[in-house]
């Protein structure tokens, strides 16, 4: 494609070289449908501006943070704190007499001298504190970077106060240089909760048609729309992870019979463990979009295979799918024909593909932050991905079948049979769940961005704060898919509509047009150049 080529060109050699493996056009050179490879999971390039947040922004920002009746501390300068605190993950609903910390930000407050002399005290202080005061269930420990490398034991001083105290401390090791991206910090919350807090509370139930949903972090009020449908069809959700989730719930998780995995990218990990540890399968679903909601509350009934919760299920279809009809009607004949690029961090490229589709916009060009190869070219691919020294970084944990609690719902018959009718255990990733023509990019950073909307000319970019006002300026409206503008929910059938209105409310802005750039306004300056020489 001439607009790849012409980035490509403007790159020095070095540069180039890394680049050209982060793109592709899906199908181009690959017409008899063999496999496109992309290069993922790898370090920016040092000075090109990304969107990529960092390791600690994975594990306590995404994983952690919405986890209401834990506290959350921070051992670092405020700034961390103030970076990765509640904003759009507060969205969190208690019964009388629970407990929610959403809304705090709990911080150490490193300063030069706990740099110099050693913040352990300070954090064992903080720890004092938030006991006394709150009186939580349990705490965890995230450290940023200035904690690693000036060598604070922060897992010594998990453990003496989990026995002072005689709550869970829990110490994640998970400085922001950890990993080339948030992802690495997934990965780092996924082994801990895994190791000690998911499957510890041995009274759990799992009676009924119970299931977690895993990777669903309530932005927008998401989840909330996933459990009112699922619950009106009668599922048990046992536990959500980790939007609007809680400590308490996750400790009885280990006891469902599916698990829902929504957001691949930040909790495959806990999704495959779950499953060799307990035996429980995992399922791709996507609840974002009319028909990928209809068909996700499909693949879940055949799973359970209830002719009652069949029948429920389609009852549960049509009168949802009644009751947005005509909404989502109308903003499609507003919006119909038009053109989106998605960029945004690990899944929501993919699953916004499929709510776009729904009111007739098409995807010309989709892009992770800092998913791995897998979420572009499939889980068949992992055994080809070569582990770095970047991802060598992070544990691997071993987990081992737990004998007592390990229980199929299917037998491997019946496993192998549905699983070439459902992602069960699968999930397909971007390259495959994208039209041909669609311009596929990893990382992609913002000199290419401005290069692809010249090129492409999309109605809407979504992507995240970071470029959205820049987009803007372009002319060409941005919507925030990370923080969703602070609407939502966008999940679901209601969600949908929500979506579907702000969406065409933009498009059709006449904005657009009224807008001149601040480099069409303000002249370049003037004057010659100093190029040193003679005085
Ligand atoms: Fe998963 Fe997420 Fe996403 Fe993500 Fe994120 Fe996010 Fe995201 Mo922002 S867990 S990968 S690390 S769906 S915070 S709720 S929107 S980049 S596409």
């Amino acid at each position: 494609m001439k607009v790849i080529d012409e980035i490509l060109e403007s790159y020095p050699a070095k540069v180039m070289k890394s680049r050209k493996t982060h793109m592709l056009v899906k199908g181009e050179g690959c017409e008899s449908g063999c496999k496109q490879k992309i290069e993922a999971n790898t370090r920016t390039m040092p000075g090109v501006m990304t969107n990529r947040g960092c390791a600690y922004a994975g594990c306590k920002g995404v994983v952690l943070g919405p986890l209401k009746d834990m506290i959350h501390i921070v051992h670092g300068p405020i700034g961390c704190s103030y970076y990765a605190w509640g904003t759009r993950r507060n969205k969190g609903r208690i019964n009388k007499d629970e407990q929610n910390f959403l809304n705090y930000a709990f911080s150490t407050d490193m300063q030069d001298p706990d740099v110099v002399f050693g913040g352990e005290k300070k954090l064992e202080l903080a720890i004092k504190e938030a006991v006394e005061i709150f009186k939580p269930k349990a705490i965890t420990i995230s450290a940023t970077c200035p904690v690693g490398l000036i060598g604070d034991d922060i897992n010594a001083v998990a453990d003496k106060a989990q026995k002072e105290y005689g709550i869970p401390v829990l110490a994640f090791s998970c400085e922001g240089y950890k990993g080339v991206s948030q992802s690495a910090g997934h990965h780092i919350a996924n082994n801990k909760l895994m190791k000690d807090v998911i499957g510890k509370n041995k009274d759990a139930n799992g009676d009924g048609f119970s299931i977690n949903i895993l990777g669903e972090y309530n932005i927008g009020g998401d989840g909330w729309e996933i459990g009112r449908i699922l619950n009106k069809i009668g599922y048990k959700v046992l536990s959500i992870m980790t939007g609007d989730g809680t400590f308490e719930e996750l400790t009885g998780a280990h006891k469902a019979k599916l698990n829902l995995v929504q957001c691949h990218r930040s909790i495959n990990y806990i999704a495959e463990m779950l499953e060799k540890k307990y035996g429980t399968p995992w399922l791709k679903v996507n609840f974002i979009g009319v028909e990928a909601t209809i068909r996700t509350l499909r693949d879940i009934a055949l799973y359970f295979n209830d002719k009652d919760l069949t029948l429920k299920t389609e009852e549960i279809i049509k009168e949802e799918f009644e009751s947005i009809k005509e909404d989502m009607a109308n903003y499609k004949e507003m919006v119909q024909g038009k053109k989106a690029c998605l960029f945004v961090g690990g899944s929501r490229s993919d699953h916004y593909q499929e709510l776009l589709k729904d009111i007739g916009v098409s995807t010309i060009l989709a892009g992770f932050e800092f998913a791995h190869r897998d979420d572009y070219e499939g889980r068949d691919i992992i055994p080809d991905i070569k582990i770095d020294a970047d991802s060598r970084n992070i544990e691997e944990l071993e987990v081992e079948k737990d004998e007592k609690n390990y229980t199929l719902y299917l037998t491997p018959e019946q496993y192998d049979e549905l699983k070439t009718k459902i992602p069960l255990g699968n999930y397909e990733g971007l390259i495959n769940l994208s039209e041909d023509g669609t311009v596929i990019v990893d990382d992609l950073n913002h000199f290419e961005t401005e290069k692809f909307i010249n090129a492409l000319k999309p109605d809407l970019f979504a992507s995240g704060i970071k470029d959205k006002y820049m987009i803007q300026k372009m002319g060409v409206f941005s919507k925030q898919l990370h923080s969703y503008d602070y609407s939502g929910p966008y999940a679901g059938f209601k969600g949908a509509v929500n979506f579907a209105r702000d969406i065409a409310m933009g498009i059709t802005s006449p904005t657009w047009k009224l807008v001149t750039p601040p480099w069409k306004v303000v002249k370049p300056l003037n004057g010659t150049v100093a190029v040193g020489g003679e005085v």
